[in-house]
């Protein structure tokens, strides 16, 4: 990463399910796991959310018209109260204390991906110093999110280790978004297997397949869903996180 702040787009997805007892106490206000992202035209490819099962997370309230409520990092939550996500500068409220395991399997409803309702399953790569530490799953764009996945959808053992039922994650499939010339329409997927990569904890491999794709899908990748079908990344990334914030399902956030 460069020198000053990195922009990212923040991913709201809106819990549906049945909140966890360390949730209970918001009471109706809605409670959004709020996922950073540099890839906004990615989400029409959500198949799940990622948290980390022993990192600290925080409830914290929010400033915005409905009285959201935003779980995220305590490192992220207050890198929003500068700038304008709470009613008060550099403050905010603690509505609960929790780590990742609390949450997991918590059902959400996340914006533009045609799952109408994902599942927040457990990534061990998730660093405390980087973005909300909620990170979104697009499993056809991201190698990372592809062998996270893959090491749940392959270890019946694993999900059980963090109580996920197979439902959570047996029936959602990567969604084709981005046509890259050279590496398909899930590149991910198509580096995955290339690359023969074994796990999320790949490092090397990793890597390799980022260096591989992320330059490529920006300029030469293609919309292959969505309203901007047809049109490339470049051109798009931007509208994509206007839809989002227009929809009040994203914002900007800077760190
Ligand atoms: B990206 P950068 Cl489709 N720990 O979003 C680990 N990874 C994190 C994170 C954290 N605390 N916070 C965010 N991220 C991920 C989409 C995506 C992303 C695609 C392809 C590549 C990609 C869907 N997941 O990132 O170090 C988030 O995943 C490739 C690097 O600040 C975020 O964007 O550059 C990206 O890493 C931010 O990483």
């Amino acid at each position: 990463e460069g020198v000053g702040p990195m922009e990212y787009t923040i991913v709201k997805m809106k819990a549906v399910g049945k909140l966890p007892d360390k949730l209970k106490k918001v009471g109706n206000k809605p409670v959004y796991l709020v996922a950073a992202t540099l890839r906004p035209e990615t989400m029409y490819g959500q198949t799940n959310c990622w948290v980390r099962p022993d990192m600290r997370y925080i409830a914290f309230q929010t400033s915005l018209p409905d009285g959201d409520i935003f779980v995220c990092t305590e490192r992220a939550a207050r890198n929003m109260s500068y700038q304008g996500f709470t009613a008060t500068e550099g403050k905010f409220d603690i509505v609960a204390e929790l780590v990742g395991q609390d949450i997991m399997g918590l059902a959400l409803s996340a914006p533009l991906t045609s799952n109408k309702v994902i599942y927040t399953l457990p990534m061990l790569t998730i660093k405390e110093d980087k973005g909300t530490g909620v990170v979104t799953s697009v499993p056809s764009d991201s190698p990372d999110d592809y062998a996270a996945f893959m090491d749940l959808k392959k270890k019946q053992p694993f999900r059980e280790k963090y109580s996920i039922t197979d439902e959570m994650v047996l029936p959602f499939e990567p969604i084709p978004v981005i046509d890259i010339p050279g590496l398909g329409n899930m590149c991910a997927v198509y580096l995955y297997d290339k690359l023969k990569i074994q796990s999320q904890n790949d490092k090397e491999k990793l890597l390799e397949a980022k260096e591989q794709s992320y330059m490529k899908g920006f300029y030469e990748g293609v919309m292959c869903v969505g309203p901007f079908k047809g049109k490339k990344v470049q051109d798009v990334k931007k509208l994509v996180q206007k839809l989002l914030i227009d929809n009040k399902e994203g914002a900007v956030y800077h760190e």
